[in-house]
This record gives structure tokens, C-alpha cells and sequence, in this order.
């Protein structure tokens, strides 16, 4: 099956971000309603809860740089190869990432910034940023969202081993004394591997060091949050993962109201990535980590489309260095609005681009698209999709005769962009 693309007509020459112009081509898949977010910058808006947050983990780490001002706009090569992807991962692809043209790309993640910020001498640092990845519509998914990354290297010789040794000790006393449960996984493991190149003794020490500072970490955010008062422990699982630019990897979750919450990705650095940054003598640990499912969490907050609220009734509930819990305002009524369509024979259609279609037009109007519906004719061998879009604003009324004007322009776009034949 071949798939759909945008008409390459419908795309102006060139595109303007940040006040700069850049040329657009066949990978061009952003979006107006993308390229309006970028100058946004939540994490840097007083009392914004992003920033309350960004703030709060920024605190814990006293000693280390604190960076946020570096732009979005980054190289595939520096996004993916530099951190040692390989050709053929799935998130180079357009359905999965924001293209500006193929030489120029939104970040997908922190990491993007890994290499420059080591090569600039930083060996303790945090870097706040939005990150942009083409996703599904729903209360928890939004296409923009902020991460922090958190890095930490060492010398490689007997004054770093002493220095992480000590750190780890500090660590652990801090631990000792606090209310909190961790379900542990090796620092290595055959699954899990030191690499080739790294002192397997020094390796350990280093992924200890990564595991004590962020579990002190998540006492930090959680444990204050889930009531001083309460007697209690605040629970934290660590779990074996993958990352082509970390080895061994590790995810962290958090127990919160009783459900299992993925925070972060972490692990110690490949050598590969410090040896491009021109510091092959270090070895370190790295993370990178969700601001607003935490955030949600502490705050309470329903939906993640209210952190792009300009309501008043959202921003004045919050003041900056303050984890306060959101008092939702009446839920406006929901619209529902289906569109079925025939795709042109042996062609598919990717969600993400029917999303990003419905989240250009419609905006922050929608709350979540569903497929309702799929099914291929066995005779002309035509697929029919039909989704349901559901409209809701979260700071008005939405009349009947708005959401008809969006929906008819959701389908002429549908019509106009992508070969289908609406039923
Ligand atoms: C990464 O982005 C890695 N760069 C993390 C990392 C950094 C690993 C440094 C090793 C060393 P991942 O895609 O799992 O990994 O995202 C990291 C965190 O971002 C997740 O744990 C989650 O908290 C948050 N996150 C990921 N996708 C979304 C999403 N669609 N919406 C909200 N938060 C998300
Ligand atoms: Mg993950």
C-alpha cells in the first residue's frame, strides 16, 4: 500500500519560523497551527505550571547549569544520527516527526542537544525545552510538549570514580532516611549491557549515581505533593529499557493515586556521543523527562490542552514556586461529527496526517478524533475510514453553526489535500 501525501500544491515555496524563512519541499509536513506554538515558550511563563515545575527540579539541582533557551529547530542529524539512531528507526519518518524541509526538522526530544551541550565544556546541566512529535488526539496527547533533560560526567580516571563514590554515599544516606520504596533492576545486566568500552566497575558506580539522584529527585516532586502529612512511602520502579544513545537504560515510574506513571528515560551516555563532543575522557549518566504528565498529576490537571489556555479561569488559579490543585470550570457540552470517506484504490491514509489536518483547522477545538470505522469493498478493493471527531472548547459555548463551518472545512480540506472521495 502506498500512502497518502499531501497535494505538494497546496504548500507555499517557502515558510517563515522564528522570523526566519525557510525553503519547503517534499518532506514539508508542519503545520500553521504547529509553527504557532513555537514561540510560545510555556516553561519560561511565570507562574505557569510548567515553569512552576521546570522551577522545582531546577532547585534540586543547585550545582548544575540551568539552560532553556535553545531553538527547536534542529538537523535530523542532529535529532537522530548524532545519538547514533540508526537509518531505518521509526521516529526519522514523516508520520512520526515535524519536517520544516528534509535538511531541518522540530527536536523530538532534549537529547537533540546532548552532544553541543557537553562539547561547550558543561559536565552538570539541565535543559528545559518543547519538544514536538505527530501524535494521536486525545486529553493526554498533545503534538507540543516540554522536557527536561538532566546530564551529569565524570572524569574517567581514579578522581572521578572517587568523586561519583562519594556523591553515592551522600545519596544513600539521604535515601536512608526517607519514606520511600524502590523496586530496583540491576545496573547491568546481560539485557542491559555495560558498553565494550567502559570499565564495567566505573559503569555501575555511574548508573548508582544516575538511580540515587533521581530517586531523590522523585521524593523531591512527589513526596511533597502527596501530603506531608501522609505516613505513606512514595514507591518508584525502576525498569530495564532502550536507547540507541544510552546503554545500560533504564525508565522510572512513579505510583501516584494508584496507578503506575512513566516519568523519565535515562541511562548511562554512549561513549560514541561524548566522543563527538570532543570529551572522550568523561564518562556520565543522562535523562530526559516529561513535564506535563507530571504536571497534570500534581496539579490536577484534566486535560493537556489546558496548558495552552489563555482563560483567565486557568492562569489566574496559579502562582509561580506554588503546586496548588486546579478547580475545574464547567465542562462546555461536547459535538460530535462524523466523516466517512473512500480511499483512492491500494492507498492508506496515516492517523497522524488526519489528525494533524483536523488539529490545523479546527485548533484547540477539538478534543480527541476516534476511527470508528474501516472496512475495504472486496470488489474495487477501496478502503472506507470513517472518524469521529469530537469539538469542545474549554473556555466557551460552541454554537451548532461554528462547528458546521469546521467540520465542512475539515472535509474540503480532506477532499482538496488527499485524493479521497467523501461518502
Ligand atoms: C526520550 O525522549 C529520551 N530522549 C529520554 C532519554 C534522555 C533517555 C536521556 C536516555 C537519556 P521518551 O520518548 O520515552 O524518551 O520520552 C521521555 C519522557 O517524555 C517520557 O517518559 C514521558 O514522560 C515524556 N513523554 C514522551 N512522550 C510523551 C507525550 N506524547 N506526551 C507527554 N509526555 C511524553
Ligand atoms: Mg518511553
Amino acid at each position: 500500500r502506498r500512502a497518502l501525501s499531501a497535494v505538494s500544491s497546496a504548500l507555499p515555496k517557502h515558510i517563515e519560523i522564528l522570523g526566519q524563512q525557510y525553503l519547503t519541499d517534499l518532506t514539508t509536513n508542519i503545520t500553521p497551527a504547529i509553527i504557532s506554538k513555537i514561540p510560545l515558550r510555556l516553561h519560561t511563563q511565570p507562574s505557569h505550571p510548567l515553569s512552576t515545575l521546570r522551577n522545582l527540579i531546577e532547585s534540586h539541582y543547585p550545582d548544575f547549569a540551568h539552560l532553556s533557551s535553545l531553538s527547536p529547530l534542529v538537523t535530523p542529524f542532529k535529532n537522530f544520527d548524532e545519538l547514533s539512531f540508526p537509518q531505518d528507526h521509526p521516529g526519522r519518518s514523516v508520520t512520526d516527526s515535524y519536517y520544516i524541509n528534509k535538511d531541518m526538522m522540530l527536536r523530538t526530544h532534549t537529547s537533540a542537544h546532548e552532544v553541543e551541550t557537553f562539547r561547550r565544556g558543561e559536565t552538570k546541566w539541565l535543559l528545559t525545552a518543547d519538544v514536538y512529535r505527530r501524535d494521536e488526539i486525545d486529553g493526554s496527547h498533545y503534538p507540543v510538549f516540554h522536557q527536561v533533560e538532566g546530564a551529569r560526567i565524570f572524569n574517567a580516571d581514579a578522581s572521578g570514580m572517587k568523586e561519583v563514590e562519594e556523591d553515592n554515599e551522600r545519596l544513600s544516606l539521604h535515601l536512608a532516611r526517607s519514606n520511600i520504596i524502590i523496586e530496583d533492576v540491576p545496573h547491568i545486566s546481560p539485557t542491559n549491557p555495560v558498553q565494550p568500552s567502559h570499565n564495567p566497575q566505573f559503569s555501575e558506580a555511574v548508573a548508582k549515581n544516575l538511580k540515587l539522584s533521581l530517586n531523590s529527585l522523585m521524593l523531591e516532586i512527589f513526596g511533597a505533593a502527596a501530603g506531608a502529612n501522609s505516613e505513606e512511602p512514595l514507591r518508584v520502579r525502576w525498569i530495564e529499557a532502550y536507547f540507541p544513545f544510552t546503554s545500560p537504560s533504564f525508565e522510572v515510574e512513579v505510583m501516584f493515586q494508584g496507578k503506575w506513571l512513566e516519568i523519565l528515560g535515562c541511562g548511562v551516555v554512549r561513549q560514541a556521543t561524548l566522543d563527538t563532543a570532543g570529551v572522550s575522557n568523561k564518562i556520565g549518566w543522562a535523562f530526559g523527562l516529561g513535564l506535563e504528565r507530571i504536571a497534570m498529576i500534581l496539579y490536577s490537571i484534566p486535560d493537556i490542552r489546558l496548558f495552552w489556555s489563555t482563560d483567565p479561569r486557568f492562569l489566574s488559579q496559579f502562582e509561580q514556586g506554588k503546586i496548588t490543585t486546579f478547580k475545574p470550570y464547567s465542562k462546555y457540552p461536547s459535538c460530535f461529527k462524523d466523516v466517512s470517506f473512500w480511499l483512492p484504490r491500494n492507498a492508506a491514509l496515516h492517523e497522524n496526517d488526519f489528525c494533524d489536518l483536523v488539529r490545523d483547522t479546527a485548533g484547540d477545538l477539538v478534543e480527541d478524533v476516534k476511527r470508528i470505522d474501516e472496512f475495504t469493498h472486496p470488489k474495487t478493493g477501496k478502503t472506507s475510514l470513517c472518524y469521529r471527531i469530537n469539538y469542545r472548547s474549554m473556555d466557551r459555548s460552541l454554537s451548532n453553526e461554528e462547528i458546521n463551518h469546521v467540520q465542512n472545512d475539515v472535509v474540503t480540506r480532506l477532499r482538496d489535500q488527499f485524493d479521497v472521495e467523501i461518502r
